[in-house]
Formats: C-alpha cells, sequence, structure tokens
C-alpha cells in the first residue's frame, strides 16, 4: 500500500497574503492529519539545499531567492495514500493549469509563488520531513 505520510510547506506568497488559516482548512478537508508544523524563515543555503535537485533547472536561482524571501509554514501529513493524493489537492504546478478548486488554482499567484509544495514520492515526502523535524513519530 502506498505510503501514509507526506510533506508540505505554504510558500512565502500563501503566508504573506494571511492565507495560512484557509490554506490549512482545505488541508484538513482533503482528509489529511497535520502531525507536525513549524512557521520559519529559510537562510537561502537552506532553501538551496532543500530543492539542490532542481540545480540544473533554469529556475533554479529565482526559486531559492523565492523560497527565502519571507516566512513559510513546512508540516508533516498523514492520510493513506498521502503523496498522490495531497499532489491532487495542491493541483498542477502552473496555476493556470490547475484544476478548479485545488489549492493552487484558489491561492497561487503564479508559476513561481505558487502557494504550496508537496512531496512527489513516498521516499522524498520522507527525506523533506526530516529536513524539518528531528523527533517524528513513526505513523
Ligand atoms: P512541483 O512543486 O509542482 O513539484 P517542481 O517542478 O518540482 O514543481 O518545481 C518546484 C518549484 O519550482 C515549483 O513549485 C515552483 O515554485 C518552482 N518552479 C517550477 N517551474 C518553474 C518555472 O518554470 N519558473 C519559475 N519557477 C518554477
Ligand atoms: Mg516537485
Amino acid at each position: 500500500m502506498a505510503g501514509k505520510i507526506t510533506f508540505t510547506m505554504l510558500k512565502p506568497d500563501a503566508v504573506e497574503a494571511n492565507n495560512i488559516g484557509p490554506i490549512l482548512a482545505k488541508i484538513n478537508e482533503g482528509g489529511f492529519r497535520i502531525v507536525a508544523m513549524k512557521y520559519l524563515r529559510l537562510s537561502p543555503e537552506q532553501a538551496g539545499q532543500f530543492y539542490a535537485v532542481h540545480k540544473e533547472r533554469p529556475f533554479y536561482g529565482e526559486l531559492v531567492s523565492y523560497m527565502s524571501s519571507g516566512p513559510i509554514v513546512a508540516a508533516v501529513l498523514t492520510k493513506d495514500n498521502a503523496v498522490a493524493d495531497f499532489r491532487k489537492l495542491i493541483g498542477a504546478t502552473d496555476p493556470t493549469k490547475a484544476e478548479e478548486g485545488t489549492i493552487r488554482k484558489m491561492f497561487a499567484k503564479s508559476i513561481a509563488a505558487n502557494a504550496i509544495h508537496g512531496s512527489d514520492s513516498d521516499e522524498n515526502a520522507q527525506i523533506e520531513a526530516n529536513f524539518f523535524f528531528s523527533q517524528l513519530e513513526r505513523f
């Protein structure tokens, strides 16, 4: 069976727009439980490390400076089939292509400032959760 945890960040645009509450409500309505959460600001070094897989992509510099431009909320979520179901809930990377009712369609400003992150695999969910949280329970 697919894994039970995924990792998310509410990105600087979502925090700046005061959308933490509405987005967390959507996450709960989607059937996810929040099992770890913190509010913090990434340094450029930390943002670069988190997104190291995208180092060769043309938007890497923009992404790193954007993700360190203001505070974020990082959280670990649980649900059966968490990774795939959460990707469905947040919608496409480009909000103009995201389906109606998805978090990115509702809250994202642009393809870079797209409101929210969601892990793309069970393995990355664990790696990303461990990047922010050191004392995770086992789920
Ligand atoms: P994802 O967040 O939907 O998994 P990825 O392709 O993994 O999308 O890209 C990571 C993040 O990089 C995106 O969420 C977005 O913030 C940013 N990004 C992706 N593509 C572009 C682009 O073409 N221009 C600027 N930023 C981008
Ligand atoms: Mg991704």
